[in-house]
């Protein structure tokens, strides 16, 4: 049995966006196995007014509306006073960018909050207030935090124990040594007239080993040779 047990809650104007990454597959998986859980907080509900409005224009003027402190507040101070939150992150384009071993701390945690901004983003006194981390996940713009909340979530869940299959998979993954992965090969091994290198068929371990960690480097330093100066 894993003891291994994370939450997941999740504040959104759009959980409609979220429903099909976290219903399928292996975050589905991870949920029916007690692993994780994952919580959506639809923001609306907190809205005001009859309108449940969430959003207002920005003071200074521009174009874009921003989420107001009020309904964001006030759906956080009700999941604070539930329990204790080892992170709340802000998902936002203007943060540092999510990497490997953000992930890896991250699968670490029990209870982690993810707040996603949506228009023009939150206020900033929200930030200010109650965010311990604001996380990207890429130097392009999307229409909302939400996406890249699904991205955050999946690359950490699959780190814990016993949510991946095979126990090793996620350690030899990409990124985890700051390489590329080597390449792959499955059966036919001649596929016309296009062959599995020779080392892979050869049953010597030391050499396939030898073969993937030069595989691995060569590609690396092809296609993002940025990774060997980290
Ligand atoms: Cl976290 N949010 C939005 N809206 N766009 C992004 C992003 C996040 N990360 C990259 N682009």
């Amino acid at each position: 049995m894993y003891i291994c047990f994370m939450r997941i809650d999740i504040i959104t104007v759009s959980p409609g966006l979220l429903e099909s990454p976290f219903n399928h597959s292996i975050i589905q998986r991870a949920k029916n196995k007690g692993l994780i859980d994952i919580h959506i907080h639809d923001l609306r509900e907190y809205g005001l007014g009859n309108y449940r409005q969430i959003d207002d224009t920005q003071f200074g003027g521009g174009a874009g509306m921003v989420l107001m402190i009020k309904p964001i507040a006030t759906c956080i101070d009700q999941l604070l006073s539930e329990r204790t939150y080892d992170e709340v992150i802000y998902m936002t384009p203007d943060a540092k960018t999510l990497n490997q071993s953000t992930c890896n701390t991250l699968s670490l945690k029990e209870n982690i909050l993810i707040l996603t901004g949506h228009y023009k983003g939150v206020d900033q006194r929200i930030r200010d207030k109650y965010i311990t981390k604001e996380i990207s996940i890429g130097d392009y713009v999307l229409t909302g935090g939400e996406l890249a909340a699904a991205v955050l979530v999946d690359s950490v869940v699959r780190l814990i124990p016993g949510v991946i299959g095979d126990e090793t998979s996620a350690l030899t993954d990409s990124f985890q040594d700051n390489l590329l992965s080597p390449p792959v090969y499955t059966r036919p091994s001649n596929y016309e007239g296009m062959k599995v290198p020779e080392v892979l068929l050869s049953g010597n371990f030391p050499k396939i080993e030898e073969w993937r960690s030069d595989k691995a480097y060569e590609r690396t330093q092809q296609i993002r040779p940025d990774l060997l100066n980290d």
